[in-house]
């Protein structure tokens, strides 16, 4: 008969929660069609992803919660999209350090043709960078995302090369 494991029940629970390399968040449902090519994009190339509906205007503190433990669970990059006054990457990237990536997205309310989005993406304040890609990039957002995880805190021909602290 083994002995009863030492470690508490907490700590169990925590190895069990990994998370996916890659968070997709959307703004809303309605966002859900323009972001599918970054999951299709991140399936071909092997990469574990999770996609949460979360508005950072409808439910602050969702993303608030979400950003701020995504690191904790494993998760390397994030990439937000959202449409309209699209709050919610810069959002994100206040509450975390992982690199987030915007996508712009058009939608049936938006100013022409998204440039609303992007305005609100790509115009963040000095010290809260967010990566912008094009409006309705999807695809390209899941190739950078890509990229980034392909670092590994280091480059090619410099093995060894130690990740910089945050
Ligand atoms: C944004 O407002 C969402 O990202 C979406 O693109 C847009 C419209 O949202 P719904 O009214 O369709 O939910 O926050």
């Amino acid at each position: 008969m083994p002995e009863e494991s030492p470690l508490p029940l907490t700590v169990i629970e925590e190895f069990e929660d990994v998370g996916p390399l890659v968070g997709i968040l959307i703004g809303s449902e309605s966002d859900r069609e323009a972001i599918e090519p970054a999951g299709v994009e991140l399936d071909e190339r092997g990469i574990s992803w999770e996609l949460k509906v979360l508005s950072a205007h409808r439910d602050p503190r969702g993303v608030a919660e979400y950003a701020s433990t995504a690191a904790m669970h494993g998760t390397r990059v994030l990439i937000a999209g959202a449409g309209m006054a699209a709050a919610l990457p810069g959002v994100v990237a206040a509450y975390t350090d992982l690199p987030v990536i915007g996508v712009p997205l058009t939608s049936s309310k938006s100013v022409m043709g998204g440039l609303d989005a992007l305005l609100s993406i790509v115009q963040m304040p000095p010290g809260v960078p967010v990566a912008c890609v094009s409006v309705n990039g999807a695809r390209n957002a899941a190739i950078l995302a890509a990229k980034i995880l392909a670092q590994g805190g280091g480059y090619p021909g410099t093995p060894g090369r130690p990740s910089v602290e945050l």
